[in-house]
């Protein structure tokens, strides 16, 4: 039958897959990433992230966002796949982050000159020339604010789906209006990273899928649509600045003539964009209540699908809309993948190295605790960074290597129970779900069966199973979600890590002493952290 083209605009890179889908094959026909540091290197980012003295500031560039797209189309276009198949292209993108456009980018997105790249004739309607991501915790002020606007926490996630939290679109919009109130009024549309990419492809404005549009604290989860009080509390007009929130399946608009003419491509549907979360619930074929995936990626994720919103009492984690309609429950963690790199970075080490000392250790570190707060982190709140070591040398490699992993992974652990989800099998995904070592552990912590994926970039693979969906209802053919994701979202059941009794028996105990770590380090401030030598 199609081509079906998804993309993923992560923290630290851009994927797309290409999937030919027929009847009920599904092959890969193309799968290709860049390395926004590398591939585009005069924007300045590290992983990602443009280089800030402030260590609570976590910008980066939506004009590089926008290049990264267009060099990854001249890749789909120098394929060779017969590109007059490609029906619908659709994408995920990291959440939370917002782009700020004034009242000329509807004119500059429908008229982008084909002879030149995007990012510099975008740039003419940026009224922020950049963007603040999820990695970004500068906003517990507005926080507090929003929270006591609206009526208290308790309210503010019974209607969102979520307490406030610093990386949220809303207190980030709220802090722009607060630190620059002329170009917040010169503001015509906040898009998040996922809806302004989607403009890009279509040149026009995109609305905001309910999947990403939950990761705002602006939404009413119930009714999918702005929650009035919760936009009233977060900047004066801003109602009028906000795209409208459309179903993930929305075909928002057709491939525009600049990337037809640029890269020689047909006038494929654009489907929503939708948050990088939502659609590795469809990349790993959660379609269904009970198992949970988790996700090393930039920010480690547990999550899964959720019939009915149940909305977390304690203030940890997230109801976000799912795309197949329903909801998904989900906890981030900031110190994910970096923090493992900054552990093998200071013992020089390679992942090889870093998996056999991994392999090499007791598990339970016997009883050592590392919590790997290199940055500040989301779960818990942290917001002084640093590491903090209970029995651990600072010299010691094997005990940090271990340290970091078995932490990252009670963590997990401990504080996804308010899903209230018993855990027998975990689908890992991400980047660092290539490593069978740590894989090891997380089976042992949880006491659940690990499995791996083929295609190890689920949420690109789901923005691809969206393109298809879309497509197939816009063209009249009701299609189930099983039925979407038959035969390649699935597990590949030679990669099974099974758990080990024993193993998981040192962990329950060993979780109570994180725990016991984790609220002592949260007592004490951060000058008495460094004054132990801790950070
Ligand atoms: P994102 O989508 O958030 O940009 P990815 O899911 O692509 O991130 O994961 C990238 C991360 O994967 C890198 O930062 C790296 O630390 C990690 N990674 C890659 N290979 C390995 C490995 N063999 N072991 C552990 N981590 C790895
Ligand atoms: C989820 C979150 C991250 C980003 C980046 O709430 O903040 O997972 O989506 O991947």
């Amino acid at each position: 039958m199609g081509l079906y083209l998804g993309f993923d605009s992560s923290t630290q890179s851009l994927t797309a897959i290409v999937l030919d889908i027929d009847g009920d094959r599904r092959d890969v026909l193309f799968q290709s990433s860049l390395a926004f540091d590398e591939a585009l290197p005069r924007y300045g980012t590290r992983h990602g992230v443009l280089p800030d003295a402030d260590a609570l500031t976590a910008h980066s560039s939506p004009r590089m966002w926008a290049d990264a797209l267009d060099v990854m189309l001249a890749r789909v276009a120098a394929s060779g796949l017969d590109l007059r198949r490609i029906a619908a292209i659709a994408g995920s993108a990291q959440q939370h982050g917002s782009v700020y456009l004034d009242a000329r980018a509807a004119a500059v997105l429908a008229d982008l000159d084909p002879g030149r790249a995007p990012g510099d004739q975008i740039a003419a309607a940026l009224s922020r020339p950049t963007s603040p991501i999820w990695l970004d915790a500068s906003t517990s002020r507005e926080c507090a604010e929003i929270t006591a606007a609206v009526g208290g926490s308790a309210v503010l996630a019974r209607k969102t789906g979520s307490r406030a939290f610093e990386r949220f679109t809303g207190p980030q919009i709220r802090r722009f209006y607060h630190r620059h109130p002329e170009a917040y009024a010169a503001t015509g549309r906040i898009h998040l990273v996922s809806s302004f990419l989607a403009s890009l492809l279509a040149g026009a404005h995109a609305p905001i899928d309910p999947g990403d549009g939950s990761g705002m604290n602006l939404m009413d989860l119930a009714t999918r649509d702005w929650w009035p009080a919760g936009v009233a509390a977060t900047a004066p007009d801003l109602a009028s600045k906000l795209p409208p929130i459309a179903p993930s399946s929305s075909i928002v608009g057709t491939l525009s003539p600049y990337w037809q003419r640029r890269h020689g491509l047909p006038p494929a549907r654009v489907v929503a964009w939708s948050g990088d979360n939502p659609c590795s619930l469809v990349g790993t074929g959660l379609v269904r209540e009970g198992i949970v995936a988790i996700s090393l990626g930039t920010s480690d994720t547990i999550f899964g699908l959720m019939r009915e919103p149940r909305v977390d009492a304690t203030g940890t984690g997230h109801v976000f809309g799912a795309p197949t309609g329903e909801y998904m429950g989900l906890t981030c963690f900031s110190n994910g993948s970096l923090a493992r790199e900054r552990v093998r970075d200071a013992f020089g080490l390679t992942w090889t190295q870093f998996s056999e000392l991994l392999d090499a250790t007791p598990p339970g570190n016997r009883g050592r605790i590392l919590l790997p707060w290199f940055e500040p982190e989301i779960t818990p709140t942290v917001r002084d960074a640093g590491l903090r070591r209970y029995g651990l040398d600072p010299a010691d490699a094997p005990g940090h290597v271990r340290g970091v992993v078995e932490a990252q992974q009670m963590a997990m652990a401990r504080h996804s129970r308010w899903m209230n989800v018993a855990i027998e099998t975990i689908y890992a995904t991400g980047g660092a779900s290539a490593n069978r070592a740590i894989l090891r552990v997380m089976a042992d912590v949880f006491g659940a069966e690990v499995f791996q994926f083929e295609v190890g970039n689920t949420a690109c693979l789901g923005a691809a199973l969206r393109a298809f969906h879309a497509d197939a209802l816009a063209s009249g053919r009701r299609i189930e979600w099983t039925d979407v994701v038959r035969g390649i979202a699935e597990p590949a059941a030679a990669t099974r890590i099974a758990p080990d009794p024993a193993r998981h028996a040192v962990y329950r105990a060993l979780m109570q002493v994180h725990a016991a770590c984790e609220a002592d380090a949260l007592s004490v401030s951060r000058s008495d952290a460094t004054a132990n030598g801790a950070r």
